[in-house]
């Protein structure tokens, strides 16, 4: 950023469109703004879309579920748009030419600039974060908001303080399958537990579309343990069964009137498909990213050998309540159908949200995200969490240990798997140290896991893997060159740096 000034003690002025984040979301909002400040002189009619487009709760974007990236009305007003409209105003009010600004045939950015040295735009400036700042609580978990205060602190000149804040409005980062290789994604994502989402990735992972129709007709005879939330339980997720039904029973009855509460939405939830429906399970394709997973290389019978990829079916407005993962596990999730707000947040962020073991070593959550009580607050205001809105078609990565809450904007269809590679081997290791001491088949589990003859090698170059492949260990370790072991994955990121540059 330029330092620099002009005589008038105010800082050149780096504008925060020009920042990261990077992704869809920003850039819609840039495109549109783009659009506004080429006119930025032409007062726009009253029901202007960024009038409108000010502020909303995400209590009320949550309700309404139509919060995503094409929908600007849920987003904050950055600093620029907003400085321009107000500038629209103020020249239809005043009916003056401003010299320099008004009368000047200079690009729109340039305008921009010049406005915001004006006593007048500083004063408003002021007082657009003053009002900002007056909402905060409301807004703790949005990340538009944070972008948009950040904004205007950046056109204050505010660096640090920007630069804080817009470390609370990042996005998860989207990446295409198509230039995102298997070396790439270890060390840039899973070794450094952070969350990616995947584009291009679920296209190969079935040959027949799974929809609802394709379900009932291969799965839905087949019985299912279905879930539901219970606001105050100390079940993982906050999730409790709550009756047994078919599949086919539970799709065709899959209603979420207005007026249920959360104990009356049915969850289909993390149902086996390797368990319960093998036919199913046979159909996917592993994505590479995922396909080392070592409990494929347990024995059968031994603990989560067969456990996933796992289905979810949810009606609009089902939820996972906040929770960590089992024993260290990282964590995928394709969606075929329906949209899901996943916020995840950092490992870090763990102790200041009020992790509670009531009953299990998998910690639960006593808080309520939308709590006002002050304590809180302040720790929800020192974590980094980053949100999302998956689309159908996306492959959602989650490091192991990032607490998440999951929220279905509309009627789902989603699997998932749990697994364990050299990127969260000692997690899981540590982890299974300490159910061991409850349970006899963590106890198993890790005995094999740490065995020395246990082939803990993965192959660089893996490519997708076809189920009956996934499933067949014996077979696979025969045919590959396993190149990255327990020893050099400490270096792997300064080793694939090296062959990138
Ligand atoms: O999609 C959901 O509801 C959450 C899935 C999840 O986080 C899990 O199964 O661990
Ligand atoms: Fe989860």
């Amino acid at each position: 950023m330029n330092e620099g000034t002009d005589g008038n003690n105010l800082p050149e002025v780096t504008f925060i469109s020009q920042w990261p984040p990077d992704n869809d979301e920003t850039e819609s909002l840039t495109k549109s703004h783009k659009r506004k400040i080429a006119d930025i002189d032409q007062e726009q009619p009253d029901n202007d879309p960024y009038e409108k487009r000010n502020v909303t709760t995400h209590a009320n974007s949550s309700q309404n579920s139509s919060c995503d990236v094409d929908d600007q009305e849920h987003n904050f007003l950055w600093a620029l748009p907003s400085i321009a409209r107000w500038w629209r105003k103020q020249v239809a009010k005043e009916k003056i030419i401003y010299k320099g600004v008004t009368d000047s045939a200079v690009v729109a950015n340039t305008k921009l600039k010049r406005i915001l040295k004006r006593s007048d735009c500083q004063l408003f400036i002021e007082e657009t974060i003053q009002k900002l700042q007056a909402v905060k609580q409301r807004y703790e978990l949005n990340a538009h908001y944070f972008s948009a205060l950040a904004s205007f602190f950046d056109t204050r000149g505010d660096y640090t303080e920007a630069l804080n804040l817009i470390e609370r409005s990042l996005q998860i980062e989207r990446r295409s399958a198509k230039d995102l290789s298997f070396k790439e994604f270890l060390s840039r994502y899973a070794l450094q537990a952070k969350p990616v989402i995947i584009t291009d990735a679920v296209c190969n992972m079935i040959s027949t579309p799974w929809t609802f129709e394709h379900i009932k007709n291969v799965a839905g005879d087949r019985k299912a343990a279905v879930k539901r939330l219970i606001p105050d339980s100390v079940e993982w997720a906050r999730l409790e069964i709550a009756r047994s039904m078919t599949v086919k029973e539970f799709v065709n009855n899959m209603d979420s009137p207005s007026n249920f509460n959360d104990e009356q939405l049915l969850y289909l939830f993390d149902w086996s498909l390797p368990l319960n429906c093998p036919e199913l399970a046979s159909e996917l394709t592993i994505p590479k990213y995922f396909a080392s997973d070592f409990l494929q290389r347990t024995p059968k019978g031994i603990l989560y050998h067969d456990s996933w990829p796992s289905l979810f079916i949810a009606p609009e407005g089902a939820r996972s309540e906040l929770h960590i993962d089992a024993f260290g596990s990282n964590f995928w999730m394709a969606l075929f159908q329906g949209r899901k707000r996943w916020l995840i947040f950092r490992r870090e962020d763990l102790p200041l949200l009020y992790p509670s073991y009531f009953n299990s070593l998998d910690g639960t959550f006593n808080i309520d995200l939308s709590s006002n009580d002050d304590n809180f607050l302040r720790a929800l205001s020192l974590c980094k969490p980053r949100e999302c809105i998956l689309q159908p078609g996306e492959l959602l990565f989650v490091p192991s240990g990032c607490p998440h809450r999951v929220e279905n904007l509309e009627r789902s269809i989603a699997i998932s798997a749990n697994f364990v590679d050299l990127s969260n081997y000692h997690r899981v290791v540590e982890e299974l140290e300490y159910s061991s001491m409850m349970d006899n088949e963590s106890k198993v589990l890790l005995s094999v896991l740490t065995d020395s003859k246990f082939s803990t090698r993965m192959n660089s170059q893996q490519d997708n893997l076809a189920w009956k492949d996934f499933k067949n260990w014996q077979s696979l370790k025969s045919n590959y060159d396993f190149d990255i072991t327990l020893d050099n994955i400490k270096n792997f990121n300064l080793s694939v740096n090296a062959t990138e540059s």
